[in-house]
């Protein structure tokens, strides 16, 4: 095993960077962690903080055999600083360094730019682990509860993994800014989170599902590209947490699969092929089809915000600078320097959405938002084969990008799902059709019921395909006292 890639457990915070030696770094984050503690019991789940939870813990950084299975408390998870291993003689892949090797501190004149990125990637995570605090409770089994809080558990590793960067290499105000990210609360009206989509609430596990398909994918996007960064250090960062972040992905995609199966099952069942008789469906317990279209239209445009504007002179100056670069930057056969290159960007021109031509390098945001568009379609064709093996004609489709969008080019119109730009009352009219109502709402809540037998699922979804960690289907994820 390679240096960087063994874990130490030997200081308080486990990690792969030398901290025993490091003393100053780690007596900032070893003042930090009782803040970090108080903050996850008072803000992480809700309720099962004393249950043992049957969660992976990395152990090394290596491709291979990082996870190591066991029962754990969640506030005694042993949450730790990991970095992919270094690679040798890496140079910069893009922008105006390009070619010159990788920086393993920070260039001060870009100090400010990488301040602002980890510092907007940080607060995205404690964010996350706010909004499903009070999942536990509505658990539709003990395996998806167990889900959840692996998911909470990494995300709040993620935000060590910024908080380690930030104190390192940013001097005092690295060290407030780790304050800072443990002060903001998502949906605070006076500290909110600094993103929106992380100022939603998560009240219900259908919308967990969407989050972790759509919003933890945009997390992917973003931490692809800042893998790339000339910033050796936020590389390896960003590389390690990506394979972290692979299973959240699947908790979503599979979670939602589950749900599109268990309806399609009851349907077919009762000898519904209609999937528009809501209030049959909704009497025999199952989520009708048409609502949770609605949801992908919400989660999907929600998350599209998360990457800006299309058009951004920030965008253009991260990559400018070597310090974020595009979704798989190295393997894109081109200058990776962009001064004369064109990409098609969609514009709302005389009242008509229109694609132009326009310079690459400030349209970088739209570029990650067509790649995310991409993987998203992906997986929802994968959702509707659950509906095409049923027999069941319904189609589950992505939204226009220009459809409810708060942030950029589309922030000030009003389009329809299928993308044609309508007058504002108009869309408040059809609103109710296009996105989750407060019916929709309560019908959700009202199925949220907990299920804490091993091997037992809610009404509303389908026993996974696969266990965790190849155990038994009646396996108890999650030990709660009787
Ligand atoms: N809400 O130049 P623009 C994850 C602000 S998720 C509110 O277009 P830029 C995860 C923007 O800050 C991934 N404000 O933006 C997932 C700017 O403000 P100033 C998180 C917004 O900078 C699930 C102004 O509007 N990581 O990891 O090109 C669970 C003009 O904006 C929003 C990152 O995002 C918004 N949605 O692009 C757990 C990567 N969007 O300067 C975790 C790091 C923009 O006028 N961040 N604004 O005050 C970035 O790369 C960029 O900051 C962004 C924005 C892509 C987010």
């Amino acid at each position: 095993m390679s240096e960087s890639s063994h874990v130490a457990y030997d200081t308080i915070i486990p990690n792969n960077v030398g901290l025993a030696s490091d003393r100053k770094v780690l007596k900032a984050l070893e003042k930090w962690h009782p803040d970090f503690l108080s903050w996850w019991k008072s803000m992480g789940p809700d309720v099962f903080q004393e249950s043992p939870v049957y969660l992976r813990t990395a152990i090394s950084v290596e491709r291979e055999g990082w996870a190591q299975f066991g029962y754990v408390k969640m506030p005694e998870y042993r949450w730790g600083i990991l970095l992919a291993p270094q690679v040798e003689n890496r140079t910069i892949g893009f922008g105006e360094y390009q070619g010159e090797p990788v920086w393993q501190e920070v260039p001060g004149e870009y100090r400010a730019l990488l301040r602002r990125l980890i510092v907007i990637q940080g607060d995205t995570e404690p964010a996350s682990v706010e909004q499903q605090r009070f999942l536990g409770k509505t658990a539709p089994s003990l395996y998806d509860m167990r889900n959840a809080f692996q998911v909470n558990v990494e995300e709040a590793r993620h935000l060590w993994a910024m908080v380690y960067l930030l104190q390192k290499y940013f001097g005092r105000d690295g060290r407030e800014e780790a304050q800072e990210l443990l002060r903001r609360r998502s949906g605070d009206p006076d500290a909110p989170r600094l993103l929106g989509a992380f100022n939603e609430e998560t009240p219900d596990w259908l919308s967990f599902f969407m989050f972790t398909f759509f919003t933890d994918r945009d997390g992917k996007m973003q931490l692809e590209s800042l893998a790339q960064s000339g910033f050796d250090p936020l590389s390896r960062t960003a590389r390690f947490m990506l394979t972290e972040e692979a299973h959240h992905m699947y908790v979503g995609q599979s979670g939602i699969a589950r749900v599109l199966q268990r309806t399609c099952q009851i349907m077919a069942k009762n000898q519904i092929d209609d999937p528009f008789r809501i209030d049959e469906i909704r009497g025999l317990g199952a989520i009708d089809l048409p609502l949770i279209q609605r949801k992908v239209n919400f989660h999907f445009s929600v998350s599209l915000d998360l990457f800006g504007s299309e058009i951004s002179t920030n965008a253009a100056n991260f990559f400018d600078a070597g310090l974020k670069g595009r979704y798989k930057e190295i393997d894109i056969d081109d200058d990776h320097r962009l001064v004369d290159a064109l990409y098609p960007v969609l514009k709302v021109i005389d009242g008509r959405i229109q694609s132009i031509d326009s310079p690459a390098l400030p349209a970088l945001n739209m570029r990650l938002r067509d790649d995310y568009v991409r993987e998203c379609a992906r997986g929802v064709e994968r959702w509707n084969l659950v509906m095409a093996k049923a027999g069941i004609e319904f189609k589950l489709k992505l939204p226009h990008v220009a459809f409810n969008r708060a942030i950029g080019e589309f922030a000030s119109v009003e389009a329809s799902p299928e993308g044609h730009l309508m007058q504002q009352k108009e869309w408040q009219q059809q609103r109710d059709r296009y996105l989750p109502t407060t019916d929709d709402a309560d019908f959700l809540q009202s199925l949220m019921q907990p299920l804490h037998q091993p091997g037992q699922y809610a009404s509303w979804i389908a026993p996974p395909a696969r266990s965790i960690d190849n155990q038994p289907d009646d396996f108890e994820y999650v030990r709660i006292p009787g």
